[in-house]
């Protein structure tokens, strides 16, 4: 038997909206996160050392990072989550599935670090410099950087329905985070694929059960 350990409000919704999608047996171990540091408690460390959700047990096996998960899912359970190796599309589904966590959400985390930083309790003399440097990394480094990704996800999306083509895939379900993310934050209006594309997968039934069953998810 499968089970999701699930935090709350977290990348774990994708997971349990595969799991919804490809109809396999699981159960969901609720954890939440800490009201004040936002951070997950401490007896995810149980599962897996780092104490990152999601992750996934399944018999003796403990499988962790999403892509890594959503593989394992469409390996083992869902041959139709994944297209056939040497293929073009397979191609797609490997490149989107590393991308959306390799390249895109760092990115996304490090805007909501450099946001934090402005508006964090501190000496009153530090807060211009902390302002001034915060500002700079970001009109700099991070926000070409989001605006360059998210024009190139916007342009994939123009020509494909789905991340990998015609058919949706695992690549969907990784994409999906970052996208609603961006979506949520106001950051995607700029983007109108990315924008009807996220509206497209959040009315699948699956999607909706798994939002039922997920609890609070502040980007649906
Ligand atoms: N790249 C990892 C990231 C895992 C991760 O950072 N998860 C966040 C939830 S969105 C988490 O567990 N945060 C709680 C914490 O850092 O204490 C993945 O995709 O699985």
């Amino acid at each position: 038997m499968i089970t999701i350990h699930h935090l709350n409000n977290s990348r774990s919704q994708r997971i349990l909206w595969m799991l919804e999608e490809i109809g396999v047996e699981y159960e969901i171990k609720h954890y939440q996160r800490d009201t004040s540091s936002n951070l997950a408690p401490p007896e995810l460390k149980e599962v897996h050392p780092l104490g990152k959700s999601p992750v996934i047990t399944d018999g003796d096996l403990t499988i962790a990072e999403t892509g890594n998960i959503i593989d394992y899912l469409s390996r083992k359970y869902a041959r139709n989550f994944m297209p056939d190796e040497n293929t073009t599309a397979y191609r797609q589904y490997s490149y989107w599935l590393h991308y959306a966590e390799g390249s895109l959400m760092p990115n996304l985390v490090m805007k909501l670090i450099f946001d934090k930083i402005k508006t964090s309790p501190m000496p009153f003399f530090a807060k211009p410099i902390a302002k001034g440097i915060a500002n700079n990394v970001m009109s700099s480094y991070v926000q070409p950087n989001i605006d360059s990704n998210l024009q190139f996800v916007n342009e994939h999306l123009v020509n494909n329905e789905w991340f990998c083509g015609d058919e949706m895939t695992g690549a969907d379900i990784q994409m999906s985070f970052p996208l609603e993310a961006v979506t949520a934050r106001g950051s995607a209006s700029n983007y109108p694929d990315i924008e009807a594309y996220v509206k497209k997968f959040q009315s699948r039934p699956a999607y909706q059960a798994a939002l039922e069953k997920g609890g609070t998810y502040d980007y649906a």
